[in-house]
């Protein structure tokens, strides 16, 4: 052993590359242990017994700057001991053991039955290349990785590169790398347990996960500090929370943002956003949201309106709300450099634009021509870029849509040299940019409008953007494999803590076919964030823009995401809650069950716990094969019980994709509406699939205010369990800060073949001659094996089906 590491020590010591070296000291300090070695300093914290950070520098002490993406507070976690033997240090939680070796310096993470989980590589383990900093691991055989944020390819990274860097890449290919958001966070799953890995540095990143070698994976900056935090699972949804309790969850968004969003560059003039939002109303395709695009502006200028094309902004925006429409204008980062426009004045004289090192205020050539670029790191910067947007929304619009804020300029790259935040250079500030930039959308609103819930939609990201913004994937293809990306891309980035993601529907780039249209908006209206966009310059691709069939189709597709919005509605304020996406791979909801992990398992998701999606994604397909779990599942359009735990090819003829409800499973629905408060929802229907006990919490509140903070929310428990003899269902009222209005329940119960009596709360029921019932009572479907059954809302229930 000595030999094999004095002989390392003299290899490495030639090479150009630094590692650690050995320890020479450590220290107990609070929460961490310090150790100085030969050549860095490492600093271990506990921050829970199974998240624990190591950090390290070359320098001769830490960085005081703070950290963009995280946001827990230290904690103030005591629970460790360390003991020191001969080789090597050991640190212990409840639920972890990390081994330190002295000579050189290396770690390996143990669980608590002494299982290594991940181990550095013996040779490298953190290594430094002039400022350049990396951390190798071992790879082990049967190991994969997910998450990463924005990255195309399959779910599983294993074997590839990827580079953080927010890029913008109108167009790109299916093997792109990188896009517009840059997530350096990753999970590890091998033997169905997980660990995650979240590399705190915004510089340029690289995580290689195997790619062209099968010793080690390794991530590493172009500069900064080696510092990444140490997630233990076993579980997936444990890892996602805990990253998500360190960078933040995704705060409710209004309900409004849930339903369909419309967008194209651009909707102009005046007369044509007020056509189009006519169409919708007219048609019967309900539709909640309007995106202006650039050409809005008087010449690109950011906080302008065209005179011509929007002559009373006011106006317009008060007549669209009056139809159920919010607006969501365009917003990017460039501010026109024009002596004569107020946004330049204003952020000339408050110094609040970037600066080359000399104090020239840098131009970057974008949009609006040459542009001055707001330097969002500063607090005064923020503030007064709210001011400008609150002025906006006093006049009607709903949320802002943040371009551009790569930040993007024509020719690619801004120069490294530029400074943000008094002399924080470009490398380090490109890949936070938009998430500055939409921290300050979302403060500035916050502080202006403190009873309404910010909408923001961003195109740019890193680690924590999901504290402010939804994201889309930028400008993809109307083409079959973006079809499929926009599957797989959006469940990656829900790993990765962004839960309210999706992809232009339809494709930005490029005419659908009828068939890709309508499969596009079918998977559409199951991913979180759900619009439709269009490059300028194409065929139209409005839900009408195709014809009589596929307006049907892409109608019932909308309708459908309507009828379903309480479901979805509940689901995001669990993904508030808990950090876990809505839209979620196989595996994240069966970890145990290796068919999740299979390449083909990525084309379909599970919608919460209950609801799995097997989305079309092939052009020409009438027909999707998809993998059900161990158990029973309903088929939601037939109401057939089907057996799970192996592939089946399901038809799926062009006017539906199949969707199956878990057993156990109850979701809830809503009959359609044009907009989201259009009426009173005075039904709420229930699916329920009583084969196993099942449990669903429902969520609601007003949908707009802040008031749920403050306890005005709604929490109504639905329970179904089954004894042999008879069924029981029950609704519970848990938290009653807030009051639905409506009047009854309708419920369906599925897989019943028989039945001699229906009772609420002990008394029994009617039966009705007719689905739905007209009055309390219920109707037996005995071909569909269903029962319906209708009651008054009560904050308790039950009901007994014998
Ligand atoms: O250089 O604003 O991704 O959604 O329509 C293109 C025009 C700028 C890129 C966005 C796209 C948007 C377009 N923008």
């Amino acid at each position: 052993m000595t030999v094999l590491c004095s002989f390392l020590i003299s290899v490495l010591a030639a090479a150009d590359f630094q590692t650690v070296g050995a320890i020479k000291s450590h220290r107990v300090q609070d929460d961490r242990v310090e150790f100085a070695a030969e050549n860095a300093l490492l600093n271990i914290y506990l921050i829970s017994s199974d998240m624990v950070r190591f950090r390290y520098t070359q320098r001769s002490e830490f960085s005081e700057a703070p950290s963009y993406a995280v946001v827990a507070s230290p904690g103030s976690f005591r629970d460790f001991t360390l003991v020191e033997e001969e080789q090597y240090f050991e640190i212990r939680t409840a639920d972890l053991m990390v081994r330190i070796r002295k000579n050189p310096c290396r770690i390996a993470i143990y669980d608590r039955n002494s299982r290594a989980i991940n181990e550095d590589d013996e040779s490298f383990g953190v290594c430094f290349d002039c400022d350049e900093v990396r951390c190798f691991k071992k790879l082990l055989d049967d190991e994969q990785f997910y998450g990463l944020g924005e990255k195309t390819g399959a779910l599983d990274k294993r074997g590839n590169q990827y580079t953080m860097w927010n890029s913008d890449k109108p167009g790109y290919s299916d093997r792109e790398d990188p896009l517009y958001v840059s997530v350096p966070f990753f999970i590890g799953v091998r033997e169905h347990k997980a660990y995650g890995i979240f590399f705190d540095n915004s510089y340029r990143s690289c995580f290689n996960m195997g790619a062209s070698n099968r010793r080690f994976y390794w991530f590493g900056a172009d500069k900064g500090e080696l510092d990444y935090y140490f997630l233990y699972g076993p579980q997936i949804q444990d890892v996602i929370s805990s990253y998500t309790a360190l960078t933040g969850r995704m705060e409710l968004p209004p309900l409004w943002a849930l339903g369909y969003q419309q967008s194209k560059w651009s909707y102009y003039p005046e007369s044509t956003v007020r056509a189009l939002a006519q169409e919708f109303r007219e048609r019967k395709i309900p539709c909640d949201v309007i995106y202006l695009d650039i050409h809005y502006m008087d010449g690109y200028r950011v906080f302008t309106w065209d005179k011509e094309r929007f002559p009373d902004p006011g106006r317009i925006l008060s007549d669209l709300n009056a139809q159920g429409f919010k607006v969501v204008p365009i917003i990017d980062p460039g501010v026109k450099a024009d002596d004569g426009y107020f946004v330049a004045q204003e952020g000339l004289a408050g110094g609040y634009f970037a600066r080359y090192p000399d104090g020239e205020v840098y131009q970057g050539e974008v949009w609006p021509s040459w542009a001055y670029f707001p330097d969002f790191s500063r607090p005064e910067t923020r503030e007064w870029w709210g001011e400008k947007l609150s002025a906006f929304v006093n006049q009607g619009v709903s949320g802002f849509w943040n371009d551009m804020n790569e930040p993007a300029v024509w020719g690619q790259a801004v120069p490294d040299i530029v400074e943000f935040c008094g002399g924080v250079s470009h490398k380090k500030i490109h890949n936070v940019y938009g998430l500055l930039m939409a921290q300050a959308t979302f403060d500035g609103l916050r502080r202006h409008f403190p009873q309404r819930r910010p909408f923001i939609l961003t195109r740019a990201g890193f680690a924590g953007t999901q504290r402010y913004a939804a994201v889309w994937t930028g400008d993809n293809i109307a083409r079959e494999d973006h079809l499929r990306l926009a599957c797989v891309m959006c469940q990656g980035m829900g790993l990765s803590g962004l839960p309210f993601v999706g992809a232009d529907v339809g494709g930005f780039i490029g005419n659908p076919s009828q068939r890709l249209y309508t499969r596009w908006v079918q998977l559409g209206a199951f991913t979180p964030f759900f619009r439709g966009h269009s490059a300028t310059g194409q065929q139209d691709k409005e839900p009408w823009a195709f014809g009589e069939e596929v307006e049907r189709r892409v109608r019932d597709a909308i309708s459908l995401r309507y009828r379903l919005l309480p479901f979805w509605y509940a689901e995001f304020y669990r993904a508030a809650q808990t950090g876990l996406p809505v839209m979620r791979p196989m595996f994240l909801n069966y970890q145990q069950d290796e068919n999740c992990y299979s390449r083909d398992a990525q084309f379909q998701f599970m919608l919460g716990e209950d609801l799995l999606v097997a989305p079309v994604l092939g052009e020409h397909d009438d027909f999707k094969k998809v993998y059900l779990p161990g158990g029973k599942w309903l088929d939601f359009w037939t109401g057939e019980v089907r057996e799970g735990g192996h592939w089946t090819v399901e038809e799926a003829p062009i006017d539906r994709i199949p969707l199956f409800v878990k057993e156990g499973g109850i979701i809830p629905m809503q009959e359609v509406a044009q907009f989201v408060g259009e009426k009173t929802a005075r039904e709420l229907s229930l699916v329920v699939f009583p084969t196993a006990s099942g449990r669903y919490s429902l969520y609601e509140d007003d949908g707009v205010s802040c008031d749920y903070r403050s306890g005005v929310y709604s929490l109504t428990d639905f329970t179904v369990a089954q004894d042999g003899q008879s069924l029981s269902f029950k609704v519970e009222r848990r938290h009653q800060g807030y009051q639905p209005q409506r009047e009854h329940y309708l419920l369906k119960f599925f897989d019943i073949s028989a039945l001699s009596e229906v009772q609420l709360d002990g008394v029994p029921l009617a039966a009705a001659a007719e689905e739905p019932p007209a009055a309390p009572g219920y109707f037996f479907d005995a071909r569909h094996h269903a029962v319906v059954v209708k009651v008054p809302c009560a904050d308790t229930l039950e009901i007994i089906i014998k």
